[in-house]
């Protein structure tokens, strides 16, 4: 079966440690989202915006309009408390990497290949 191997008190060692680009993508998806949450369980609004806004502006549109990010944040928010929690950004972060890999596909297949 396969397991997460839990990082036993060596924050360290995750860090000198050679981490695969997944691993490191995977990483960088929930530090961003516990950064930008500040301690809390959820992102409110305000960092919910700031985070769209410094991290996905390559590849979301609109990322500037505070209302187009309101929409997206209603979007996300399955149990409507105005906030986004962890498993509600995954939704995001699940839409993104359906986005691109559905780009990928139709690409390849304009090209031919
Ligand atoms: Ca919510």
């Amino acid at each position: 079966m396969l397991v997460f191997k839990r990082q036993e008190g060596a924050k360290e060692k995750f860090v000198t440690k050679l981490v695969t680009n997944m691993e490191g993508a995977i990483k960088t998806v929930v530090m961003q989202f516990l950064s930008s949450a500040r301690g809390k369980e959820s992102l409110g609004g305000k960092n919910f915006q700031k985070l769209v806004q410094s991290q996905l502006g390559n590849i979301l549109s609109d990322t500037d309009s505070s209302s187009a990010v309101k929409d997206m944040m209603k979007g996300l928010d399955d149990n409507q408390d105005g906030k986004v929690s962890f498993q509600e950004y995954l939704t995001l972060v699940g839409y993104l990497a359906n986005s691109l890999s559905e780009q990928k596909t139709q690409s390849a297949a304009a090209s031919g290949q």
